[in-house]
């Protein structure tokens, strides 16, 4: 019999990964997605073709991490076998302009899952992934952080993601449930979210350099964060929940870049390598040599500045290395990262240019 897995935040960037994953496994994959006012799943176009290898096993199903009843319902429809809780409001400097409803989603999300596990009588048989996360570590106590290193978050997300952490080990203890967190640190992928600072980065890139954009605006320049893509990282999370016991695992790289560097990496991939002036709020990036030598392509603005910031986040993923065999150093690195997204942007930004042209010829004189 082929193992069932219910996915929620299946129409994400991690969830569409997961989805592949387990589809590839040979899984039965149940994906949960919210209502949207219009198509709300491009993530997911490529699997819900009937062409895609398993194309068949793959199921979606509206439900909200908010309503408990729908979830014990859903529950029951499916009877998961493991359960990959994806689902939040994921954006740490929106979580300050919507803490209520971070919290609700981000943090009784994942009770309200817990409990309509309970309702469903699956307690004794399903495994329960928790996405946690490195914001929960938040102001720095210890470089690099690790499972036992303090949590100090810097947001509601990061207060949020700690509350659903601490539900999930407290579910484990009292009712002795398999369920285990992985505190992941970034991960990104040419299907990451627009306003993540990455993608943000590398689609700004290729469409300056196809001159359908002048200028970036960013936020903190200086902030450090541990860059993995997320198809490695959707394997680390169904290795936790292939493990002998409930646990919880730092995964990360131990490797640590600048937004920055980001640039730098993102902006030379495209021929238009940068030079820097000015400082905090007054700085610039400006095309360094070649014909557009001279032109600002980035500047900072408050706007992007976040209330309390996360100055640098490191992971050391010893554990998962140890206990799970999951291997950093086979992992995608940060320069190939920024390669595949910042290309994949370059080929969406052609096409679209590409579009205007044939409808431009189109259009009659
Ligand atoms: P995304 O923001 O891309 O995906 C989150 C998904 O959750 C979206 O599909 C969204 O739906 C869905 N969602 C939001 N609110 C609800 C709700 N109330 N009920 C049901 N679904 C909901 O995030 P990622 O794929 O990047 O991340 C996956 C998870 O991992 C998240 O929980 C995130 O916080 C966590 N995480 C991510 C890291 C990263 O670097 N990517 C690192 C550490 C943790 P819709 O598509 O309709 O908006
Ligand atoms: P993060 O990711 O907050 O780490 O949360 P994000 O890409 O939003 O920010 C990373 C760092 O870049 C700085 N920054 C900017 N960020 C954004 N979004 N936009 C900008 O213009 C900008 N300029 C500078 C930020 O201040 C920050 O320091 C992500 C999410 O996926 C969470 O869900 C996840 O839990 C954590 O990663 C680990």
């Amino acid at each position: 019999m082929a193992k069932v897995a219910l996915i929620t935040g299946v129409c994400g960037q991690d969830g569409s990964y997961l989805a592949e994953l387990l589809l590839a496994k040979g899984y039965l994959v149940h994906g949960l997605k919210r209502r949207g006012s219009s198509f709300n799943h491009p993530r997911l176009e490529h699997i819900l073709d009937p062409g895609y290898p398993n194309a068949e096993n793959f199921r979606l199903h509206y439900s909200d991490l908010i309503d408990g009843t729908s979830l014990a319902n859903l529950l029951k429809e499916v009877m998961p076998d493991e359960i990959y809780n994806l689902a939040a409001q994921s954006h740490v400097k929106v979580s300050f302009e919507l803490p209520e409803y971070t919290a609700m989603a981000t943090g009784m999300g994942a009770l309200n899952l817990l409990e309509a596990i309970k309702a469903a009588g699956l307690m004794d048989k399903v495994r329960v992934y928790q996405a946690s996360s490195s914001e929960m570590f938040g102001k720095v106590h210890e470089v690099p952080q690790k499972e036992t290193t303090p949590f100090h978050p810097r947001s509601p997300y990061g207060a949020a993601k700690v509350y659903a952490y601490w539900i999930f080990v407290n579910y484990r203890e009292s009712y002795n449930m398999f369920c285990s967190n992985g505190i992941l640190f970034n991960h990104e992928s040419p299907r990451r979210g627009e306003t993540f600072v990455t993608r943000k980065i590398t689609m700004a890139a290729a469409r300056i350099k196809l001159g359908i954009q002048d200028c970036l605006f960013l936020g903190n320049m200086d902030s450090l964060r541990d860059w993995g893509h997320a198809r490695d990282y959707v394997h680390a999370m169904w290795l936790i929940l292939q493990h002998d016991k409930p646990d919880d695992f730092v995964i990360a790289t131990g490797k640590m870049t600048s937004v920055r560097d980001f640039c730098q990496m993102s902006f030379t991939e495209m021929g238009l390598p940068l030079r820097f002036e000015g400082e905090g709020v007054n700085e610039v990036c400006i095309i360094a040599s070649g014909k557009r030598a001279g032109q600002v392509v980035v500047r900072v603005s408050e706007k992007y500045f976040r209330p309390a910031e996360v100055d640098q986040l490191l992971g050391d993923p010893t554990k998962a290395k140890t206990l799970l065999g999951w291997d950093p150093s086979k992992l995608t690195s940060v320069e190939d990262l920024c390669k595949d997204m910042v290309n994949s942007d370059f080929m969406t930004a052609q096409e679209e240019l590409d579009l205007k042209a044939k409808r431009k010829g189109r259009m009659p004189a």
